[in-house]
């Protein structure tokens, strides 16, 4: 696949988010895993990576959705045409750049499974046996015995649930199609072994080669049509359901145009996924797909969960956090900043209303925003042009703690130089990682260097009219919008508006903006910069709004 794409370093991608159940609004949690995948897939673009799809869209079958649409008195079909709608208008409202959104009721879907099925039966991987054991409609799944745990009722009833999930599980007894997931434990293993990155980050990779240490049974993969009537037949089979996991995880071809043109891009896809779903992806997904004679997918890159003040995200509880509602509150950027901010894949992470009013207003209010305010001032800049760099002020040194009297500049802003010149490195290398927490980190602190610089040196103490005064004064702030340039760069993929309007106001042109080729403060290496001189752009206002501490939970307290 590497050579069908064109120009070296340039490579197809497929990113995707999991396809959420058309069972209830989106929550923080979906546009949490929709937003790592989208500010990935505008890495890989502002990077001229090659041709990349973002994929997403909605789950809409099983016994989960079925039984939903009963409860509301509603059709299964009707429910999902309105859940549907509201993840998709709730990713465009949060700018995710998706290219595909798929739903699994779409008649190109339901080829793709029937297809599938066709593959998995061909290679001789389904059987039909009698399946008899312990089913949690809430997770669509089947768990062991070992997995279970017992509760009691209010009316001393006992009953058993998922140890992971805490959902209620049902005993069945069916006849229905087995896939032989215990003959591909070798495989997967060896899969593993050979792609060390195949499941990231690693505490997640080791989980999944854990779990094929045990025992691997094979997996029921349809239901009685007469107990599951809302999903897509077995071909051939009309008294059977393919399984809703089966039926959901197909999407991922389907939006490549599986059967027929899926192999431009497969398996070159990066599956995006909440760790309450990677035994799907990470056992289930790439078994299946060896199975039907496919590779699998390149990586799976996982990510843990939010909590609300420390407690589950839950219906019963009353505390799912509602996305329409924090991008009212904290404008789209930042609201998307937060998230990604104080994101770590790696361990759950908590939300609260003060934690994001403290981190946009510190970080993207004062520090970048004012940053930007105080550099651009009229008092300071009063031809609102890109000022131009003096060497005699900031001369080319080899190593700065040695030449303390040359220029004006000290040893520390020598230091601070270093540092935002080997950002663009650090960011794209943390990107790669999928550790966009610590690209945001690092560009945060280098803002707040960036401010030190400016604040060290009190600009607007210097005398314009004085010419060795001047010169310094215009390499100071040179050397700071050169900063803000390099920032706005590297935050489109996270806060595309607010970078836009950041990057316009300093005159840096759309086709200027690009990632590959971004250098840092090109004069002091004796280079041209194509900004000196240049009148800046205008100025649109606040970059971005301080907000209120709310002194109730404004988000918090608004019940989906
Ligand atoms: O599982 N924190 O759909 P789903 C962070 N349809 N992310 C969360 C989260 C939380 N508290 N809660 C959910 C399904 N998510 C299947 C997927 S894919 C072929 C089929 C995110 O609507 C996370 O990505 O339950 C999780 O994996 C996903 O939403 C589950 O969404």
């Amino acid at each position: 696949l590497r050579s069908s794409a064109s120009g070296p370093g340039r490579r197809r991608l497929l990113l995707s988010t999991p396809i959420f159940y058309a069972n209830g609004p989106p929550h923080l949690g979906h546009l949490y895993s929709a937003l790592l995948a989208d500010a990935l897939h505008r890495h890989r673009g502002l990077r001229g990576a090659g041709p990349g799809r973002l994929s997403t869209g909605t789950d809409e079958h099983g016994l989960k959705i079925q039984q939903a649409a009963a409860a509301a008195g509603t059709s299964p079909p009707e429910l999902c045409a309105h859940i549907s709608a509201l993840f998709r208008q709730a990713l465009t409202q949060a700018a995710v750049s998706f290219t595909d959104f798929i739903r699994t009721s779409e008649p190109r879907h339901q080829r793709a499974v029937c297809h599938f099925w066709g593959a998995l039966q061909e290679h001789g991987a389904l059987y039909k046996g009698s399946y008899e054991g312990w089913y949690c409609t809430p997770d669509e799944c089947f768990l062991p015995e070992s997995q279970l745990t017992e509760r009691m009722d209010t009316q001393g009833r006992t009953y058993k649930v998922s140890l992971e999930t805490g959902h209620e599980v049902h005993w069945t007894k069916e006849e229905n199609y087995m896939f032989r997931l215990s003959a591909f434990r070798d495989p997967l293993q060896k899969w593993l072994r050979d792609n060390p990155r195949a499941v990231s980050p690693e505490p997640f990779y080791q989980r999944v080669l854990h779990w094929l240490g045990d025992d691997l049974p094979d997996l029921s993969v349809s239901r009685e049509r007469s107990r599951l009537q809302w999903g897509i037949p077995v071909p051939g089979d009309s008294t059977q359901t393919i399984y809703v996991w089966v039926d959901a995880l197909v999407n991922y071809l389907s939006v490549v145009g599986y059967p027929e043109t899926h192999g431009e891009w497969w398996p070159a896809a990066h599956h995006i996924v909440g760790k309450d779903i990677l035994k799907f992806h990470a056992v289930y997904w790439p078994a299946l797909l060896m199975a039907a004679g496919l590779p699998p997918p390149e990586q799976i890159l996982v990510h843990s969960h939010w909590t609300v003040r420390g407690q589950k995200m839950s219906k019963s509880l009353g505390n799912v956090i509602d996305p329409f509602a924090c991008i009212g509150q904290y404008t789209v950027d930042g609201f998307r900043y937060f998230l990604l901010r104080q994101g770590v894949p790696e361990r759950d992470c908590d939300y609260y209303d003060d934690k994001v009013v403290k981190v946009l207003n510190s970080e993207l209010a004062d520090a970048l925003g004012g940053l930007l305010n105080r550099s651009t001032a009229l008092s300071i800049n009063p031809s609102n042009t890109y000022p131009y760099f003096s060497e005699s002020c900031f001369p080319k040194i080899l190593d700065y703690r040695e030449t303390k009297a040359l220029g004006r500049a000290s040893a520390e802003d020598y230091e601070f130089v270093v540092s935002v010149a080997s950002l663009p490195l650090q960011v794209a290398s943390y990107f790669e990682d999928f550790q966009i927490y610590k690209a945001l980190e690092c560009i945060a602190l280098c803002v707040r260097q960036t401010n030190g610089f400016f604040q060290r040196h009190k600009p607007w103490k210097l005398n314009r009219n004085h010419p060795a005064e001047k010169l310094w004064l215009d390499t100071i702030i040179h050397v700071t919008l050169e900063c803000l340039r390099v920032f706005g760069t590297l935050l489109q993929p996270v806060i595309p508006c607010t970078a836009d309007k950041l990057l316009s106001r300093l005159a840096v042109e759309p086709e200027e903006r690009g990632l590959s080729n971004l250098t840092f403060l090109p004069r002091y290496n004796g280079k041209p910069c194509p900004f000196e001189g240049r009148q800046l752009g205008p100025d649109t206002g606040v970059l971005f709004h301080r907000l209120k501490k709310s002194s109730q939970h404004q988000i918090e307290n608004k019940r989906l």
